[in-house]
């Protein structure tokens, strides 16, 4: 698509892109070729099982990474954002390396650009004019650093001519932006690809594929943000919980004398096995203690010294862990993976869907908060003043620890619903900060790329 039809189509976007290739011009003294974009996400529900090998059920926000983008002749990759800030970034489109020790913002358009580099061959990469900005709540659960790393793939892919579809390009950028550290799933990078204006998606992986889910008439999914700011790759909480997934994994295929090196995630020992969830949520129930494993217990199962358990199934960031309560991780992903799958069956039931939604959603929050502990205070009190406002179903969206909850509200009680967050969790804001902490939006589009002709 070229620019100037956005202008017939979405002239909220049109102006807004103006205004970032006005500040593209004056960084860089010449116009970009093109823009790239690559939305945030609100997940629905499906939390902390995509890595496990679950389907989840996000839908794209409006909201988004854009980059304008012009090649130039040398290999010199120069970064600006127009929120100054976000420091400059100068480097070489051949020498570059990425910082996951503590990442600056920067280091994700990187992950983005060494995917395609990686995945497509690409050995004379030009150098690249970047000015971005950012519509997406930054640190809250909204994916906004994926849509980074999408957004800079898209822009690599295009700038270099490599025909890759949306499959693929997700495919590549869930896998690059293990660059950063972080041992995300895909779900990020899947749906910023694979969105569908109007429509939320299951996405289900190995192989990666996306199922339109329409939602349900008379009521609307509000984002409420916590203000409290996670930003996943500074803290081990993330990779702590996907460890002692796989370790999980690892001890119920012991258990169940399944072939371990075929074993990666929960999902694994899942299929492996043939039963349904309901099966492995009683097997967890029966076969692991309540009390935490420490590595010592773990060694002896998978007949292992501690220093193998560390360095095969460990992270860089989680080798001080010794503490895993398998039992409560293991419960919450079986439990979750099949909460998606009735969600996705609800929302096609014709008889009242919305208040099981809602309390599918609830059940969600409380499995992430109590067995998986990813909320936090704030996050749990944020859920329950949105119940009590009149939202049938309230839940942390994203990793946790901090971030927004998405909240299922009939369309008849949003008004009171969003005035009685006013005057409560959000007294001290003034109607600019609210307006950016509480919003709704339709499920918007994937990723794109337009034309400045
Ligand atoms: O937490 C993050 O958003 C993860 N994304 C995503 O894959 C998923 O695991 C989610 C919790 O459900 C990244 O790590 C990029």
């Amino acid at each position: 698509m070229d620019l100037e039809s956005l202008k017939e189509t979405n002239v909220e976007r049109y102006t807004r892109y103006k205004t970032l290739i006005g500040k593209f011009v004056e960084k860089f003294n010449e116009d970009p070729q093109f823009v790239s974009r690559a939305p945030g996400r609100v997940n629905l529900i499906g939390e902390h099982i995509d890595y496990c090998g679950y389907s989840v059920l996000p839908m794209a926000l409006t909201q988004d990474l854009s980059l304008a983008v012009r090649t130039n002749s040398s290999t010199v990759l120069r970064v600006s954002n127009i929120n100054s800030a976000f420091s400059d970034y100068i480097g070489d489109t051949t020498t570059f390396t990425i910082n996951s020790d503590k990442p600056a913002w920067f280091n994700y358009i990187l992950c983005g650009i060494k995917g395609i580099i990686e995945s497509s061959n690409i050995s004379n990469l030009p150098g690249m004019d970047i000015m971005v900005d950012g519509s997406v709540p930054q640190a809250a659960g909204l994916s906004s650093s994926s849509a980074l790393v999408c957004a800079a793939g898209l822009a690599t892919a295009h700038a270099c001519n490599c025909s890759l579809t949306r499959l693929e390009l997700a495919d590549i950028c869930m896998r690059c932006e293990h660059y950063i550290g972080t041992q995300g799933g895909g779900m990020d990078q899947s749906i910023s690809f694979l969105a569908q204006q109007g429509m939320a998606k299951l996405i289900s992986f190995n192989p990666l594929r996306s199922d339109n889910v329409v939602l349900p008439d008379g009521a609307v999914f509000v984002v409420t943000n916590s203000c409290v700011t996670m930003k996943k790759a500074d803290t081990a909480h993330f990779n702590t919980r996907v460890t002692e997934c796989k370790v999980a994994a690892q001890m119920l295929a012991s258990w169940k004398s399944l072939d371990r090196s075929q074993v990666k995630t929960l999902g694994d020992v899942h299929e492996m096995l043939g039963v349904d969830l309901d099966s492995m949520v009683k097997m967890v129930e029966d076969l692991m203690h309540d009390h935490p494993y420490n590595v010592g217990e773990v060694g002896q199962q998978l007949g292992m010294s501690g220093e193998e358990v560390k360095e095969k199934l460990l992270f860089k960031n989680t080798s001080q862990v010794d503490s895993f309560k398998l039992k409560q991780r293991a419960t919450h992903v079986f439990s979750e993976a099949r909460r998606v799958f009735k969600f996705k069956e609800v929302c096609s039931e014709t008889t009242n869907p919305l208040v099981k939604l809602g309390e599918l959603m609830n059940e969600s929050h409380d499995s992430c908060s109590r067995l998986y502990e990813a909320s936090c205070k704030e996050l749990d009190q944020l859920t329950e003043l949105c119940r009590k406002h009149g939202a049938l179903g309230s839940r942390f969206t994203g990793a946790g620890w901090g971030g927004c909850a998405v909240s299922l509200v009939p369309s008849d009680k949003l008004n009171s619903f969003i005035g009685s967050l006013r005057t409560s969790y959000y007294a001290n804001m003034n109607d600019d900060e609210f307006a950016k902490a509480v919003f709704f939006t339709a499920p918007g589009g994937g990723a794109g790329v337009y034309l400045q002709l």
